[in-house]
């Protein structure tokens, strides 16, 4: 077999390991790393939750003989990091090691990485192919990437609608879909930074914003409430986990609740990504409602939106929001029985 494809299987091994970072690494990318000797995969790694080791350490350490690693191909979905953050220099364990040759998928966007670590390899001597199955890498940390280059979390727009585009009432909550997208939907949420409502779906649903019917990490909570008008019994303020509450009033924070006062003479969306940005929060979901979500579509601060889409016609509602001239791809979803959809829309890069 030709080596590129040889190398792109290696590498797509690496890209499904990865996923198994998903949610537990933030703000750290989630990378997969395998070592091959002689055509046999000898050890695996991903990287580990926040503060741990990065995925070429374990993909390493995992190595019984490590003798074997000087005859080893590393393969790994990002370039290995340069710096001393939360743990030492990827590169340098590689280069101690006297791996011989490594194959990345893609470049590092982190300021204090950007390609130097690729440089590092280079310069010691170490045979390094880039850009193995690239855009699958990219897209793989699209969340990571997106925060990196545009300054702002990746954003995912989430919503369900009925079959004739409606969305909900403005007086009572009523449910579109079934158990199984609710807990799909909690799924979601465990694999995202962060989630954000507005004041009024935060007053009909009284919604508590967390994973609990999927094994996970719970999201940063966030709600846009300009006077402060959701009640203090909300579960939005059962202190369960941190919130943030953007509002026009003052400046004050109790625990796990940090009130943010912005300024609401001015558009408040490019106040709210600096916040998020400087606070490090790469992936945002917004469950709502319908007017909060189209702020976001009319600003274009969005980079995928998931509509649950179920066979209900109710004739009347709140209408769901609408998408502007983007690529649509529609999935059934769960099964035949159920007539749920899941159209997946994401913004394709030029
Ligand atoms: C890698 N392999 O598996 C990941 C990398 O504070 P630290 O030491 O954990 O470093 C965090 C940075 O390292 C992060 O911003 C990103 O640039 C890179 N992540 N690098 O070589 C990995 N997760
Ligand atoms: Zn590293």
């Amino acid at each position: 077999m030709a080596q590129q494809s040889i190398d792109e299987q290696y590498m797509a091994r690496c890209i499904q390991i990865a996923t198994n970072g998903l949610g537990t690494t933030y703000p750290n990318p989630f990378v997969g790393s395998i070592i091959v000797h002689n055509n046999q995969i000898i050890g695996e790694g991903f990287t580990s939750e926040y503060g741990g080791p990065h995925a070429e350490v374990n993909a390493i350490n995992s190595v019984k003989n490590q003798e074997l690693l000087k005859e080893s191909t590393l393969y790994v979905t990002l370039e290995p990091c340069s710096h001393h953050g939360k743990t030492p220099p990827c590169a340098d364990l590689i280069i101690k090691k006297e791996i011989q040759k490594v194959v990345i998928g893609t470049l590092d966007p982190f300021a204090k990485v950007n390609g130097q670590g690729y440089l590092r390899l280079l310069k010691n001597g170490v045979d390094v192919t880039l850009g193995v199955l690239e855009k699958e890498c990219i897209k793989l940390n699209k969340r990571f990437m997106t925060f990196h280059q545009k300054k702002r979390p990746y954003i995912i727009l989430k919503w369900a609608q009925t079959e004739d585009g409606y969305m909900g009432r403005d007086d009572v909550q009523l449910w579109i879909t079934n158990q199984y997208t609710k807990q799909l939907v909690h799924k979601w949420r465990t694999e995202e930074q962060a989630i954000l409502v507005g004041k009024n779906t935060a007053l009909i649903d009284n919604p508590q914003l967390n994973s609990r019917l999927w094994e996970g990490n719970n999201p940063l909570r966030i709600a846009i409430d300009k006077n402060l008008a959701i009640p203090r019994s909300f579960h939005l303020f059962d202190q369960s986990q941190p919130t943030v509450i953007f509002n026009s009033i003052e400046n004050c924070s109790e625990e796990n609740l940090e009130l943010v006062q912005l300024d609401f003479t001015q558009k408040i969306l490019p106040q709210v990504m600096d916040y998020l940005y400087e606070n490090n929060i790469q992936s945002l979901i917004i469950e709502g409602g319908s007017d909060t979500i189209q702020h976001f579509i009319d600003a274009d601060l969005w980079d995928e939106a998931r509509i649950l889409s179920s066979d209900t016609i109710w004739n009347e509602g709140i209408l769901a929001p609408r998408l502007k001239g983007t690529r649509t791809e529609k999935h059934r979803f769960l099964n035949d029985e159920l007539n749920i959809f899941e159209n997946r829309i994401e913004i394709e890069e030029p």
